[in-house]
């Protein structure tokens, strides 16, 4: 293990003194570790071809021109991607929604950045998910198996 020195600002050392409490890490080099390790798998796994499920969670302002049709039209351009959505009415002027997505990791990346880079949409989270291609039949077996085919 090497030891490096950062320079980092009041306030966000402060949020890593909160988050060390609060996950109970044992140091504030433990709780970077564990942020840059994940960072790492995140930027890893969205680089790849690997099968992987996602959901895409995002903030949109319904009333900004026309932000609602822009959203709908590039989900139809890339509805191989899509499983399923969920629209939340958050209050007057947003609306929340969550996108389940199936496909290549770098392609549900790119259409992520296409949706969320959009002005008016905010909170976007991509989360990842991999799903190893030989597991995924396997298991799609098991259950014609267990429930046979219709
Ligand atoms: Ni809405």
């Amino acid at each position: 293990m090497e030891r490096i020195t950062i320079t980092i600002d009041d306030d966000l050392l402060t949020e890593v003194d909160t988050l060390v409490a609060a996950r109970g890490y044992t140091s504030r080099s433990e709780a970077i570790r564990e942020m840059l390790r994940e960072a790492a798998k995140r930027v890893h796994l969205s680089d790849g071809a690997a099968p992987c499920m996602a959901t895409l969670t995002y903030v949109y302002s319904r009333g900004l021109r026309d932000l609602p049709q822009r959203l709908v039209d590039t989900q139809h351009e890339h509805h191989d991607l899509g499983i399923a959505s969920t629209h939340v009415h958050l209050d007057n002027d947003d609306c929340l929604e969550v996108a389940i997505l199936r496909g290549p990791a770098e392609a549900l990346r790119r259409h992520s950045d296409e949706l969320t880079a959009q002005r008016g949409v905010r909170h976007a989270y991509l989360h990842l998910i991999p799903v190893p291609g030989e597991r995924h039949v396997r298991s799609r077996r098991a259950h014609t198996q267990r429930h046979g085919s219709r």
